[in-house]
């Protein structure tokens, strides 16, 4: 059974254009729960840590500086079926591709810089989640 928890991160370049508020809405207005929530900035060790994942991939330099550049929002959401749900509302890795209506197309300035980050399965969703809050942060 899909899990009811994802994770996402309102990355830095959205967040100084000043789009995190309507991020924030669309997002609740999807029917997601906000169970945990916060302001903060990755250091770049910690953006590392956090996408180790991807080190082989040859934007992993650039998306590491790319995310320690400024603070984010990271949060905790629920949903039935959250991790699918919610890669749909944010749409796909490069907003020239993603569909109408999702945060990409809205938000994301370029592949790159592509204002959210969404968890791609249950495990990650937990591993990033704990990456970011402790058990009495999530209500
Ligand atoms: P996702 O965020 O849609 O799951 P991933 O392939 O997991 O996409 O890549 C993680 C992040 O790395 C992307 O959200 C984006 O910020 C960055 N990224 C992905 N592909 C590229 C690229 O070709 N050039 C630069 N940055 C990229
Ligand atoms: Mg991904």
């Amino acid at each position: 059974m899909a899990g009811r928890r994802t994770f996402t991160m309102i990355k830095p370049e959205a967040v100084a254009a000043g789009h995190a508020g309507k991020i924030l809405d669309l997002i609740i207005s999807r029917g997601f729960r906000i169970v945990a929530m916060k302001y903060t900035r990755l250091s770049h060790k910690e953006a590392g840590a956090f996408y180790a994942v991807h080190q082989e991939r040859p934007f992993y330099g650039e998306l590491v500086d790319y995310m320690a550049s400024g603070p984010i929002y990271a949060a905790i959401l629920e949903k039935d079926n959250a991790v699918e749900d919610f890669r749909k509302l944010v749409g796909a890795t490069d907003p020239a591709n993603a569909e109408a209506g999702t945060i990409r197309k809205q938000f994301a300035e370029s592949k790159a810089k592509n204002a959210v980050h969404g968890s791609d399965s249950d495990d990650n969703a937990l591993i990033e989640g704990h990456f970011f809050f402790s058990s009495r942060e999530c209500y």
